[in-house]
């Protein structure tokens, strides 16, 4: 058995450290987004495979047998090659997700399918928003830029931001309702923006918004084709032990 573990979650980073501690020959993957990825316990690569072909190519060339993919649920991109590249190569996929968040009883969150609903969402009277939503989609809010935007990035920007008025916290998860409700108050945010991510690494900030009575626009996830999941380390390990047991 070799697999190839795509990773960048938090799920990603449990499971590498049980098939390290059950001695399972695993490769890591990263896609390179940030500066110094936390480090992992199984060989790494970093960088992409160069799409659904070159991803094909490289379960050829390394001989994998199983696919894991653990990667965000907003790492669309990634997941729909998986799903090409796997049955082009004939090499069973097992998807990792997490559910997406639900809310609870003090929650006032309104959902938005994407990126575009979120921005319209948004209030035309300044407010001063913790955008929560990382790097790679800022563009789409300066359409909104009489908003302040708090805005917490893994690595400190390169170049300018799209938008006029920002405040930057460098920080990597996973975080803590404590140090999210801290960080709400002394930015007197009125509003947040985030991805229904799912998961523990990114909840903090929705309980924190919970306890501070702060709204929240929560974006939906991209949908992908069907394929099997997992929802804990103990499915994954039976789809690795059997992956025809799961109707793969
Ligand atoms: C490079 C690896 C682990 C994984 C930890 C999880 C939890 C902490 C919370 C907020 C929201 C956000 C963002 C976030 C979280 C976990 C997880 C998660 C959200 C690292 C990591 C990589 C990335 C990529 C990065 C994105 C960005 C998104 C920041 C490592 C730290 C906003 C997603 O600067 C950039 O280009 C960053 C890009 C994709 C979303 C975006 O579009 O900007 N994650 N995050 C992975 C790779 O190269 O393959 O650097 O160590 C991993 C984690 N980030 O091992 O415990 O599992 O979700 N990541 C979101 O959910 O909204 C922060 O601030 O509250
Ligand atoms: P994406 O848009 O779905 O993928 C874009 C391209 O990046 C892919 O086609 C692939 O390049 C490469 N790639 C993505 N994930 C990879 C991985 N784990 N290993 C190797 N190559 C990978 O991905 P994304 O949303 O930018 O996410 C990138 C990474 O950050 C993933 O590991 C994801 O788990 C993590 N992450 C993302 C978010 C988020 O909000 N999107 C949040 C937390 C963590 P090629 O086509 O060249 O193969």
């Amino acid at each position: 058995m070799r697999v190839l573990l795509l990773g960048g979650t938090t799920e990603a980073s449990l499971l590498a450290r049980r098939l390290a501690q059950d001695g399972v020959d695993a490769v890591f993957s990263y896609a390179g987004r940030t500066d110094a990825p936390v480090a992992q316990p199984l060989p790494t690569r970093i960088g992409g495979f160069g799409g659904p072909e070159g991803l094909a190519h490289y379960l050829a060339d390394q001989r994998i047998s199983h696919v894991v993919d653990a990667t965000h649920p907003f790492a669309a991109r990634m997941s729909r090659n998986a799903i090409v590249a796997c049955a082009k190569a004939a090499v069973p996929l097992c998807g990792f997700e997490r559910a997406p968040w639900a809310s609870g009883p003090g929650d006032d969150w309104r959902h938005v399918a994407d990126l575009a609903g979120a921005v319209a969402a948004l209030p035309e009277r300044p407010a001063r928003v913790f955008l929560a939503i990382g790097r790679q989609n800022l563009d789409a809010f300066a359409a909104k830029a009489q908003h302040h935007y708090l805005l917490r990035l893994v690595d400190p920007p390169q170049g300018p931001l799209p938008l006029p008025d920002t405040t930057v916290v460098i920080a990597r998860g996973p975080f803590t309702e404590p140090a999210d409700r801290e960080l709400l108050a002394r930015h007197r945010i009125g509003l947040i923006i985030a991805k229904n991510a799912g998961g523990t690494g990114a909840r903090a900030k929705l309980d924190a918004a919970r306890a501070l009575g702060i709204p929240v626009i929560l974006i939906g996830r991209p949908e992908l084709p069907p394929r099997l999941i997992a929802r804990t380390v103990e499915e994954v390990m039976a789809f690795l032990a059997h992956p025809a047991d799961l109707g793969v």
